[in-house]
């Protein structure tokens, strides 16, 4: 049963509230923000997809270049070597490509409603040869030292984990890919477990295998082993296709709630939620049956890429859960949950 309370508000933000980041492209989605708080503020880190206007008979698209500008490609739609049925993901000659380019934009603001973007804070940029398609989907894991930013490198040698880490905003540390393709939705939990460092993360293999999460440790946040099977899609139900980590999990008394997304064949995200062990996250005590959330209001399921509910940034204040999430991978939306109302359903 869908138990989200959407924002009124909702969505919160749409392509037209930003401007496009270089000349000749416009913002087509803004989606899937990492969301914290710093000077006493809701902050978004958005991700930002742009692209050329689009014109008649061509799919144009920009890449990130060696010297970190971006170039623009075009193909014609009529080429017999291009394949375009995802308004995504293009493949021409044998090659993939993104249909858009994605940075990461800084957004805050005092309501948790109202977003601006503030002086002084410059996006977030994919550079060198493993982001030349861009960056995406960052969580933000605030621990003790600071802000620990882990989100996917996109290129045309694949989708890794990136990890990066500030204190201010200003200055980002680039710690490099921890996960290699294919690899994404990495969620860092907030403390240790046993003195070791955990993260969830969803490789791929679809051929003898799937779209499932992930548990690995680590002594440093760099070094990354131990990894477990956590959690596989399940045939038959809304989550029998993919799955994958939102933001770090949430200590509660029962265990660590992680919300995570599915997604059936059809391509409809929803989200749903397990719990996981104090000791041992590894083990997995209990998850949701029914989704918890479902793209059910119009912004969820018309969209560029309609029939999504996507989160991967939340804040918590005792039972209240507040996610952000990406709406019909268009625009940016909130709700809210019960965390004890979600812990009901997995019982
Ligand atoms: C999938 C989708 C896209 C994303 C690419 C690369 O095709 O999740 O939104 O851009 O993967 O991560």
């Amino acid at each position: 049963m869908d138990q989200a309370k959407r924002f009124r508000e909702n969505p919160i933000l749409t392509p037209s509230d930003l401007n496009p980041s270089i000349d000749g492209v416009e913002i087509e989605c803004l989606l899937n923000p990492g969301v914290f708080q710093f000077n006493g503020k809701t902050w978004l880190l958005l991700r930002v997809a742009e692209r050329p206007t689009q014109q008649e008979g061509k799919v144009s698209f920009p890449v990130h270049n060696e010297q970190g500008g971006v170039d623009i490609l075009s193909f014609e739609k009529d080429h017999p070597a291009l394949v375009a049925s995802d308004p995504r993901i293009i493949h021409f000659n044998g090659t993939d490509y993104l249909t858009t380019l994605s940075h990461l934009r800084l957004v805050c603001s005092d309501d948790g409603i109202h977003f601006y973007e503030p002086e002084g804070f410059a996006p977030l940029r994919g550079m060198g040869t493993q982001e030349s398609f861009g960056i995406e989907d960052c969580r933000v894991t605030t621990m003790n030292d600071g802000y620990h930013l882990t989100y996917t490198k996109v290129s045309e040698f694949g989708v890794g984990v990136g990890y990066r880490f500030t204190k201010d905003w200003k200055y980002f540390e680039h710690r490099g890919m921890i996960f290699p393709p294919h690899n994404k939705d990495c969620a860092l939990f907030e403390s240790k477990i046993g003195g070791k460092y955990f993260a969830l993360h969803r490789p791929s293999s679809p051929d003898l295998g799937g779209n499932y999460m992930w548990l690995a440790e680590s002594p440093d946040l760099l070094h990354w082993g131990n990894h477990q099977l956590l959690a596989v899609t399940r045939t038959g139900m809304w989550d029998s296709e993919r799955i994958g980590a939102g933001a770090s999990p949430i200590r509660t008394e029962k265990g660590w709630l992680e919300i995570y997304h599915g997604a059936a064949a059809d391509h409809r995200y929803c989200l749903g939620a397990l719990l996981l062990d104090h000791e041992n996250p590894a083990r997995v005590i209990a998850r949701s049956i029914e989704p918890i959330m479902e793209p059910l209001a119009h912004y969820e399921k018309f969209g560029f890429f309609g029939n999504v509910v996507f989160t991967n940034g939340h804040l918590v204040d005792g039972d209240k859960l507040r996610i952000y999430y990406g709406a019909g991978d268009k625009v940016i939306a909130g709700a809210d949950f019960s965390i004890q109302e979600i812990l009901k359903t997995l019982e």
